[in-house]
């Protein structure tokens, strides 16, 4: 059975379905397609398909050209899941969201909705392969019960929003598999279009582990930076001397304080393997702590706006993403300063080259005006900012630097975040 699928891939006669369309699921759903491959996107709300059958991508790794050319000569099909589609596919690529609830608790709603759309459908001789964010055992779990004689595997997406560089085609692949034919399957497919490596792990415990280490390295090594920071402060060290000095060793791999660790992943996948370990009665401190500590940091960014507002002043805040120079807010910590600044009632306007007066304002914040200000906040380092704060930082404006943009001393003082005051 493994061997007509096999065949089907190596001929790009495999039909492929791309579950979720969002910043994962549409750029994969257009390689394929690009490199021969039939493909079917399957999507849950319909004014969002609509969108992407007109060529409307909505995804900045998706060129609006591109989607619309595929899309007419119908290499690719944009589909909802409930359609009929959904049974004459050989492979099953699912990519939706795995996001935490308030409450950090993993939230697996629209893993497991998947899970019951393909627990309706005949699998035999198919392959199912997860790209969403898990802890290790789930994909087992949530899509290894199924009936009939299937393939499992398990690659984790990469996906760097903004970064035009590591795009999915060119993304080092991790793939795991349920049995060998699994692993087999899911290597051939990822190397049938991927231009970078695709890495063979013996397991599907052991793909998801790999990229919860990955991206808990990450918010890990970034707490650590920016505990390092607070005390840095306390003793008149600049955090960012001595980081360029400690990138000097072979073995540090450097990573810098801010205003806090947004986006879907970095702050999100980490809570994944907490919960995990709950369950296996492993504690994980160091973890949970650096968590914590990298929320925290809005907390200690907002004190050193209070530390210096006057009723009265006019307080601006640049850049509202989790990020710089991507318009998303997924987990913005910047939304975390705003939320808090409010709180000590501490009124702020806001600027995002990304982003409308009107979109703003659908965020329930306001729209700030390009005038000076008296304490200018930097929320995002969008490159935009190297001109923009002129229009916002007088002689007497003081910038709270969020994230460490300003090198040297603009307005009348520039506080930022593990520095000495320039
Ligand atoms: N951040 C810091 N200090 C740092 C690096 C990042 O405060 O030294 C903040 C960023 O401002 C942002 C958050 O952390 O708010 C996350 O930054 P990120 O560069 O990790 O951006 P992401 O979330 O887009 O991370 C993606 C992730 N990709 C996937 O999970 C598939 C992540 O795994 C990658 O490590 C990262 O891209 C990357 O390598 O650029």
């Amino acid at each position: 059975m493994s061997a007509e699928l096999s065949n089907k891939i190596a001929t790009k006669q495999a039909a492929i379905g791309v579950i979720g369309l969002g910043y994962v699921g549409l750029p994969l759903a257009v390689l394929f397609a690009k490199k021969g491959f039939r493909v079917s996107g399957f999507g849950g709300e319909w004014k969002k398909l609509d969108q992407l059958m007109k060529g409307i991508s909505g995804i900045e790794a998706v060129s609006e050209t591109e989607l619309r050319r595929l899309v007419q000569h119908g290499a690719l099909n944009i589909e909802h899941i409930d359609g009929r589609p959904l049974e004459s596919q050989d492979v099953y690529i699912v990519c939706v969201p795995t996001p935490v609830d308030e409450k950090k608790q993993p939230d697996l709603t629209p893993i497991r909705d998947v899970a019951g759309k393909l627990a309706k459908i005949s699998l035999a001789g198919k392959l199912i392969i997860n790209e969403s964010t898990v802890a290790p055992g789930t994909t087992r779990e949530e899509f290894g019960q199924f009936a009939g004689k299937y393939f499992l595997a398990c690659s984790p997406e990469r996906i760097d929003p903004g970064n035009t560089e590591k795009n999915v085609a060119n993304i080092t692949k991790v793939v795991g598999g349920r049995d060998l034919q699994s692993l087999d399957l899911a290597k051939a497919l990822y190397e049938s279009v991927l231009s970078s490596d695709v890495v063979a792990v013996s397991s599907l415990e052991a793909a998801e582990m790999t990229k919860m280490l990955e991206n808990t390295y990450r918010a890990v090594n970034i707490a650590l930076v920016n505990e390092c920071a607070q005390l840095a402060e306390s003793i008149h060290v600049d955090i960012l001397e001595v980081i360029e000095a400690a990138k000097t060793k072979w073995s540090f791999h450097a990573h810098y304080p801010s205003l806090g660790v947004g986006g879907h992943c970095i702050p999100v996948d980490p809570w994944y393997l907490v919960e995990l370990g709950k369950k296996k009665r492993v504690s994980l401190p160091l973890i949970t702590q650096a968590l914590i500590d990298n929320e925290s940091m809005a907390h200690f960014t907002a004190k050193k706006i209070a530390d210096v507002y006057r009723a009265g002043m006019r307080v601006l805040v640049y850049g509202i993403t989790y990020k710089k120079d991507v318009k998303d807010m997924r987990e913005s910590p910047v939304m975390r300063l705003l939320h808090i600044l409010q709180g000590m009632k501490i009124p702020v306007t806001v600027y995002d080259p990304l982003f409308t007066a009107a979109e703003l304002q659908k965020m329930n914040v306001t729209a700030g005006k390009k005038e000076p200000v008296d304490i200018f906040v930097v929320g995002s380092d969008h490159a935009q900012l190297a001109e923009e704060y002129r229009s916002f930082v007088s002689g007497d404006t003081v910038v709270v630097d969020g994230r460490n943009f300003f090198l040297k001393k603009v307005g009348k003082k520039v506080f930022g975040i593990g520095r000495n005051a320039l």
